[in-house]
């Protein structure tokens, strides 16, 4: 046997010796490492002539070659081996109980547009939204509240400045949602029965105001629509909200640009333990805006106001929340408080219906 077959053997039979992945790396680097045995035969290869290297280059490359193929081999089956006794031996246990991991809550905002969401749908209203950057004529000019309407100081507005009007109309963060239905009467044919929850801007802050809050307006336009159907509507709403059938409605004459006649709504409370409780007729709390959609706001939309009529009303959906689980200040709605939210925040399962009491 050649030198070169007697040193292959040697070396491959190091390799196939190995027991395990330390042995074989150990092997592989005598081998084939940078000061291993066949390396240096393969150095030895330049002092040959050229016939004498041609033949020996290649018996030497060819043990090379065989030699790496069994390393990987070798490898291959340490590697299985060891992922088959780590799946015989680890075990998760299914029935430990989960790491006491802080949990987030439902923020009651969220939780009553839920609640809210749910009672008009029973009631066939579907939810319509629109962009929070509002330009003037949405806001303002098609719900009858020209440039020169004393409500418009009355809305505290925020506007954009005058590089960022868009089409000749100045931008500002709306003010209320009616922009909303203002765009949905005029890209949806009648009949129209939708509520539009969402934020509203408003340069105001105290205990009772937030520059940011939440608003809830509804919207019916069909024809024959009067203010009976209003009542009827809020009656049944604030019932299922308060999930009370005591809940009594006073209704007084107001004044908005956008509605004709215009009522305000307030409900009656009772006093229990020095508390307000919804029910009853104790006293009044007010709650709600309202009224019939004023003819120049249908006209406004493209609709003959001969023909369609409709009632609209508002409500701020942070007061609604305040007025059923008793918070007392705004301000703390918006403050990202964990305690507060631990407190007054609701399980991600809480999720309101109907069937199982919308406040469950
Ligand atoms: C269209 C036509 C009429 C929406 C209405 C009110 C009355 C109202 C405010 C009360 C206090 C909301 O929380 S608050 O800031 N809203 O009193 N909103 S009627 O009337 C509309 C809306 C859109 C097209």
């Amino acid at each position: 046997m050649s030198d070169i077959e007697a040193i292959g053997k040697r070396l491959m039979q190091l390799v196939e010796r190995s027991k395990d992945m330390d042995a074989l790396e150990s092997a592989r680097i005598a081998v084939l490492g940078k000061n291993g045995e066949l390396t240096a035969l393969l150095k030895t290869l330049g002092s040959m002539s050229p016939e004498e290297r041609v033949e020996k280059g290649h018996k030497i490359n060819l043990w090379k070659a065989a030699i790496i193929g069994t390393i990987e081999a070798q490898k291959t089956i340490f590697e299985t081996a060891t992922l088959q006794t780590r799946l015989a031996t680890e075990r998760v246990d299914m029935t430990l109980p989960a790491p006491d991991a802080p949990r987030g809550t439902i923020h009651p905002v969220s939780q009553v547009m839920d609640e809210l969401a749910e009672i008009f749908a029973d009631m066939g209203f579907a939810v319509a939204e629109g962009p929070e950057i509002e330009d003037d004529w949405h806001n303002f000019t098609a719900l009858n509240i020209p440039e020169t309407h004393p409500a418009r100081a009355m809305h505290d507005t925020f506007y954009f400045p005058d590089d960022m009007a868009r089409d000749g109309q100045k931008m500002v963060l709306r003010t209320h949602t009616s922009p909303v239905q203002i765009r949905t009467m005029t890209s949806q044919e009648p009949p129209i029965r939708i509520i539009a929850p969402g934020r509203v801007y408003r340069s105001d802050s105290d205990a009772t105001h937030t520059p940011m809050f939440h608003q809830i307006e509804g919207l019916v336009i069909d024809k024959g629509i009067h203010l009976g159907h209003l009542k009827w509507t809020l009656e049944t709403f604030l019932k299922a909200y308060f999930e009370r059938e005591d809940v009594v409605l006073r209704l007084r004459p107001s004044y908005f640009p956008f509605t004709e006649p215009s009522v305000e709504v307030d409900v009656g409370y009772s006093v229990i333990n020095g508390k307000r409780v919804i029910g009853g007729a104790e006293g009044w709390m007010e709650v709600l805006g309202s009224g019939m959609v004023h003819r120049k706001v249908i006209a406004a939309c493209g609709l003959d106001p001969d023909v369609w009529q409709g009632f609209a009303f508002g409500t701020g959906v942070d007061r609604l929340a305040m007025l059923k689980y008793g918070m007392d200040d705004l301000r703390a709605f918006f403050d990202g408080d964990n305690r507060w939210l631990q407190h007054y925040g609701f399980n991600a399962l809480d999720v309101p219906t109907l069937s199982g009491g919308v406040g469950a």
